[in-house]
């Protein structure tokens, strides 16, 4: 982005598409006038009072009315951005949302950036940069707890956990700082076991947050279950019998599904992605090969992997070692399908289900929740993180503050500590956006889409 954050920014706020309203959202300094000039109403939008909406036309170039709108109009500081901002809400059409942008156009405005509302929220000092990446995530929640995940982080759990690490950093390393004030002395000032405590207990709280991550992630992204077997175990029944519907084509012919099928499921909240794949086995067929190669990157991409067989064959030792070349051995769960036929379990560790029946089905839910670490100690208000930027950013400071012990174990000089005190600070600094670079900004915002 090369644009200046000066500029009066706009866009169509409201998804694309038929519907009652759409919203036109612009922010600037002298926005308010720029959106006057195209606007007629019973007053001038520059009497108006912060947090009122107006009812007025807004006017094309030639004088022609463009469309009867409903106009908010936000005051600086206290709006979205920060700055001056206006909502112009027209009928819902996006002919009308063009027009009314391209009018605004001549008067000084130019198109938002995508996220550059949020964006200048963020240098605005409106929201801090983990709270402008909850924005996303609120909005590409689908289900509750992701949604509650995201709130909480908007709601500042996880920026006020990272403000008092900081805190804590920033006064031991002004104790050592203090300490190399003083250094021609010979005083000991600071007692640098006690340093040291300070510093492990700031690990452990960073580790806690890094373990947090595990849940976290699979409560913001869900959880990839990739369905594989040999032709007719009933893979496809499976999915079927997990979505409640018929969705993906059974028959006993082997080699029915030569595509990857995805349904999405939620379970207490939490949105598990269902892959049916082809059955993997050799063939000559063109489409099956190739099924059966989609079948084996979808193991490499998946969280939990469901090894079926089903009671009338032996357990697929081949397709078992095959799959540890793609993926964890934590991650794979070997059921058997089609116990109604059989009643006798095969092998100790294996499950039995009946995708005929439901037989089995909740106890394999269970066991999917169990796998993705799905478990009811999200609902305290605990600080989670869900994002791999704010992992990395951790794993960085945790690097440092392990640094910082040994170096005080080798009783190395105060200068070392302390800069490797700092740059544990600076990296908790990324997560809030304390310290940040135009890249980060940018890959951040650009995942938003434009209109936030
Ligand atoms: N008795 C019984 N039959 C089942 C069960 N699950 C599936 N079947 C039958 O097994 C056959 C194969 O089922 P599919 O779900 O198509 O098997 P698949 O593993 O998807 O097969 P491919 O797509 O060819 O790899 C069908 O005739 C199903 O009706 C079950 O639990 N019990
Ligand atoms: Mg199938």
């Amino acid at each position: 982005m090369n644009f200046s954050n000066n500029d009066i920014i706009a866009a169509i706020a409201t998804p694309l598409g038929v519907g009652a309203i759409s919203v036109i959202r612009v922010s600037g300094y002298d926005s308010i006038s720029s959106v006057n000039k195209t606007f007629k109403g019973t007053r001038s939008l520059l009497d108006l009072k912060s947090h009122t909406i107006h009812y007025g036309k807004i006017f094309s170039v030639k004088g022609r009315v463009i469309d009867d709108v409903l106009v908010s109009v936000f005051k600086s500081p206290n709006s979205y951005t920060g700055e001056e901002s206006v909502e112009i809400s027209t009928h819902g059409s996006q002919l009308i949302c063009n027009n009314i942008l391209e009018r605004l156009v001549c008067e000084d405005v130019r198109l938002a950036e995508p996220g550059e509302f949020t964006k200048r929220a963020f240098l605005n000092g409106k929201i801090d940069l983990s709270q402008a990446e909850a924005v996303i995530d609120i909005i590409n929640s689908r289900t509750n707890a992701s949604l509650k995940g995201a709130r909480n982080q908007l709601d500042g759990f996880l920026s006020q956990k990272i403000d008092s690490l900081r805190k804590m950093l920033i006064d031991s390393s002004s104790l050592i700082e203090l300490e190399l004030d003083f250094a021609e002395e010979e005083i000991e000032f600071v007692s640098y076991e006690k340093v040291k405590q300070e510093i492990e207990k700031i690990i452990v709280e960073i580790n806690k947050l890094i373990d947090s991550y595990k849940i976290g992630k699979v409560i913001r992204d869900g959880v990839n279950v990739v369905i594989v077997g040999k032709p007719n175990v009933g893979k496809s029944s499976l999915l079927n019998c997990l979505v409640k519907e018929s969705r993906a084509i059974v028959s006993h012919i082997p080699g029915t599904t030569r595509d990857i099928i995805k349904e999405e499921i939620s379970i207490d909240g939490v949105l598990f992605k269902i892959f049916d794949t082809a059955g993997i086995r050799i063939t000559h067929n063109e489409v099956e090969k190739e099924g059966v190669l989609r079948s084996r990157k979808a193991v490499e991409d998946a969280d939990l992997v469901v090894l079926l067989s089903d009671v009338g064959s032996t357990f697929p030792e081949d397709l078992y070692s095959e799959l540890l070349e793609l993926t964890t051995e934590g991650k794979i769960i070997t059921i058997i399908n089609k116990i109604d036929l059989e009643n006798e379990a095969i092998k100790d560790k294996t499950s039995g289900v009946s995708a005929k029946t439901g037989e089995g089905i909740k106890e394999f839910v269970e066991l999917l929740k169990q796998k993705s670490f799905v478990s009811d100690s999200f609902s305290e208000k605990n600080a989670i993180i869900s994002n791999l930027r704010h992992k990395t950013a951790l794993e960085k400071s945790a690097d440092h503050l392990i640094k910082s012990v040994k170096s005080i174990d080798n009783k190395f000089s105060g200068e070392f500590i302390s800069v490797d005190l700092r740059n544990a600070e600076n990296a908790l600094g990324e997560i809030i956006g304390k310290v940040t670079t135009d890249d980060i900004l940018n890959n951040i915002f650009s995942q938003f889409c434009i209109g936030k």
